[in-house]
C-alpha cells in the first residue's frame, strides 16, 4: 500500500519535469548579437520578462570586452567603476575570438535596463545599450 502511494507520487513528479522541461527547452528567446571594438549589434532588444534568454554572442573586435546588464533603476552614469560592481543584474566576459552562446533569465520587473561594456572607457567610446522587459504574455 505504502509503496504504491510512493511510486504514484513519483511518476507525478517525473511527469512534473518532463512537461517543465519541454515548456522551457520550447520558450527561451534567442537574441543574436555581435560585439565589436566598439559597439554593441543590435544596441537594443527587447524581451518579456522573467523569460530564458540564449544570447548568441559573436566577438568581431580584438579587445576584451563584456555584456552588463545594469540592476533596475540603476545606471553606470558617466563610466563603469567600482561603485556600479554592486548594481550589475548580469555579466558576461568574452576575449577576441571567443564566440559563445550563454543563457540568462530575464529581470522579473518590466522596465528598460542599461547594458553596457565595463572595460574602462569602453561605454564612452560606445558600448551602451537598452534591454527593454516587457510584461510577461498573459497565459490562456
Ligand atoms: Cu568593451
Amino acid at each position: 500500500m505504502i509503496r504504491n502511494k510512493k511510486s504514484f507520487v513519483f511518476l507525478i513528479l517525473i511527469l512534473a519535469l518532463a512537461l517543465s522541461a519541454c515548456e522551457n527547452s520550447g520558450s527561451s528567446t534567442k537574441v543574436d548579437f555581435t560585439i565589436t571594438d566598439f559597439a554593441f549589434a543590435p544596441n537594443e532588444f527587447t524581451v518579456a520578462a522573467g523569460k530564458e534568454i540564449t544570447l548568441n554572442l559573436t566577438h568581431d573586435g580584438t579587445m576584451e570586452h563584456n555584456f552588463i546588464v545594469m540592476k533596475y533603476g540603476t545606471d553606470a552614469g558617466e563610466m563603469f567603476d567600482e561603485t556600479d560592481k554592486g548594481n550589475v543584474f548580469w555579466e558576461v566576459g568574452l576575449q577576441p575570438g571567443d564566440s559563445k552562446t550563454v543563457v540568462f533569465t530575464a529581470p522579473e520587473q518590466p522596465g528598460t535596463y542599461q547594458i553596457l561594456c565595463g572595460m574602462p572607457g569602453h561605454m564612452q567610446s560606445g558600448m551602451i545599450g537598452k534591454l527593454v522587459v516587457t510584461e510577461q504574455p498573459q497565459q490562456k
